[in-house]
């Protein structure tokens, strides 16, 4: 098979030779009657990561965040969140499935809300409306770019939350890329939500897996909506084994896909008709208007693919790039001959 450059995700990464043998290790019993001691393992020290009471071992970050959304709401209820942001417009409308609960959506800078954005959306006590119950944000922010939340902002919106008696979920899928680029620790973002979904198959790297966190009895009800949506899992700890090894092998590394991004934003600034800013690139994503270019997204990623590297068009004009565990120095500075190449440079 041809092996290609693939900048379309962090997900695509491929477990690595030391990962699959502590896979292949791993002790395992049977998950659903709570008797398998990796995923219990994982389970509690990615609680403690986090600072959390509890964390519950999913197969995916949607379900993590499905599973958040269900125990904290009730149908009818509201939830408000950025309008770009993943459980609203990539997880298959299951909140509206599965909830019964609606979306009242706010634009954020690069994803990221303000308090005071917030606070003018939450609902006034009345009975024509629908009632506020749960806050959610995203950090980093995957359509925001990878834009990393500033801790000043979370406290901000915890603080309004708690006065106001509702609650907040972080989708933390790639909170480990914010913790490493500013050294922020995990539990410090964490401290400020009611529940946190992190994803173990993302730049960590690991095949399979997320974890959804919070107080014992918010878990205790997660647990059983997994069940309901058919996530309880059996010898599952062939795949904690891998979540495991990648929160230990994997983690200080997104440093050099941050690197990596960097690298790539600014030589793309270079070429002619592409429309980026460096400075926005924070962590592993970069996304970029093309529309000068004379070409749509969609043939650019044409071109690339021919040209070896895969590279996802979000629209008609913008292209994102993700770095991550399979992305050498050498596979950025492949691709960016591709582009100009592409591009004419
Ligand atoms: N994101 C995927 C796609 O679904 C878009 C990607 O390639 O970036 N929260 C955030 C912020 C995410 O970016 C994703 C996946 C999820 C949740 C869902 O995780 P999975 O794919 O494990 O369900």
């Amino acid at each position: 098979m041809k092996s290609f450059i693939d900048l379309r995700s962090d997900t695509v990464t491929k477990p690595t030779p030391a990962m699959r043998k502590a896979m292949a290790e791993a002790e395992v019993g049977d998950d659903v009657y709570g008797e398998d001691p990796t995923v219990n393992s994982l389970q509690e020290k990615v609680a403690r990561l986090l600072g959390k009471e509890a964390a519950l071992f999913v197969p995916s970050g949607t379900m993590a965040n499905q599973l958040a959304i269900k125990s904290h709401t009730q149908p009818g209820d509201e939830i408000i969140i950025e309008s770009t942001s993943h459980a609203y417009n990539f997880e298959g409308g299951a909140t509206a499935a599965l909830s019964g609960v609606q979306f009242y959506c706010i634009k954020g800078d690069r994803g990221i809300l303000g308090a005071s954005q917030i606070e003018e959306a939450i609902r006034p006590a009345d009975h024509h409306f629908p009632s506020t119950k749960l806050i959610c944000l995203e950090n980093t922010h995957n359509r925001g770019g990878g834009a990393i939340y500033p801790l000043e902002k979370v406290r901000q919106i915890s603080n309004l939350v708690n006065s106001k008696g509702l609650t907040l979920h972080l989708d933390g899928a790639r909170l480990w890329n914010a913790s490493i680029a500013t050294g922020i620790k995990p539990g410090e973002y964490a401290q400020w939500a009611d529940s946190v979904s992190v994803c173990l198959s993302k730049g960590l790297g690991a095949p399979v897996g997320s974890l959804v966190a919070g107080s014992k009895a918010f878990i205790d009800r997660a647990h059983r909506f997994r069940k309901m949506f058919g996530g309880g899992m059996r010898q599952a700890g062939i795949i904690a084994a891998a979540g495991i090894y990648a929160l230990d092998h994997h983690m200080e590394r997104l440093d050099e896909d941050h690197r990596n991004a960097n690298r790539l934003a600014r030589a793309l600034k270079e070429i002619k008709g592409v429309s980026i800013h460096p400075e926005h690139v924070e962590t592993n994503i970069i996304l970029f208007d093309i529309t000068q270019t004379g070409l749509s997204a969609p043939q650019l990623a044409e071109k690339m693919k021919a040209e070896g590297v895969l590279i996802h068009a979000v629209n008609r004009n913008q292209i994102r790039l993700v770095t991550h565990l399979d992305v050498t120095h050498e596979d950025v500075e492949k691709a960016l001959t591709a582009f100009r190449n592409i591009l004419h440079v």
